[in-house]
């Protein structure tokens, strides 16, 4: 019984060392394998002067020639044991047959290479139209203050005013204002004075009431033309007016 079971366990670490054998020399065959492919392979067919005695390696780094041949670029980066190497840092460039199949296809379009989306053109209006209300006179009926557009500060706006969305009148802001040139790019002809008059602004001379005023500058563009829109003035509201 003991003979049979220590036969039984010689032939299980028999097998074991059988598939273990085996194992190692399938590593040894595919490690060998590898090397060929890398090294020696290319050592022979593209380079036979640095093969030899050393080793390289692609940097990456292909294009296609004149003749449409694909050609990569390599590195020399060390002996092989028991040469000399004198090419290590060499790079040399080892290419295909001419008319190689990568070279004749289109390359992928790179996202940089696209043209850039065309940037809308530009409308020249960058700024909306300041300025103010200084103030209002009931004995006067008549409102002044200051209105320009850093896109054209050259260019005298035309100012709306309104009282709680009555249309009032409006004026062009092109009477000289020194004390505002700063502000309106150096040029002071942006001040306004405008006397309200009956047939637009009747509702100031029922004498019934103090009513707001407000004021609106015309937008204008870099070339002092209509851009669209209006802009408020500031202290528009806080003046009042009753002209009865
Ligand atoms: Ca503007």
């Amino acid at each position: 019984m003991n003979d049979k079971l220590a036969k039984k366990k010689i032939e299980e670490h028999t097998n074991l060392k059988f598939f273990l054998i085996i194992f190692l020399s399938l590593l040894v065959i595919l490690g060998v394998a590898w090397y060929v492919n890398r090294y020696s392979e290319r050592s022979s067919a593209i380079a036979p002067n640095y093969g030899r005695s050393c080793y390289f390696r692609p940097t990456g780094n292909t294009e296609c020639n004149a003749n449409k041949a694909f050609c990569t670029e390599y590195i020399v980066t060390g002996p092989k044991p028991g040469r000399n190497c004198s090419y290590i840092g060499l790079k040399f460039w080892s290419c295909s047959n001419p008319n190689d199949e990568k070279c004749l296809l289109p390359k992928p379009t790179k996202d940089k290479d696209k043209p850039p989306t065309a940037a809308p053109p530009p409308t020249g209006d960058n700024y909306a139209p300041k300025g103010y209300i200084d103030g209002t006179s009931g004995s006067n009926c008549s409102v002044s203050g200051w209105a320009c557009d850093l896109d054209s500060p050259k260019t005298a706006l035309k100012v709306y005013f309104s009282s709680e969305r009555r249309s009032l009148g409006s004026v062009v802001a092109n009477q000289s204002r020194p004390d505002v040139a700063s502000d309106c790019g150096g040029y002071p002809g942006h001040g306004y004075y405008y006397q309200f008059n009956r047939t637009e602004a009747g509702i100031l001379f029922s004498g019934e009431d103090d009513w707001p005023i407000d004021a609106d500058a015309q937008n204008v563009n870099s070339k002092g033309r209509p851009a669209g829109g209006t802009n408020d003035l500031k202290n528009s509201s806080k003046f009042t007016i009753n002209c009865g």
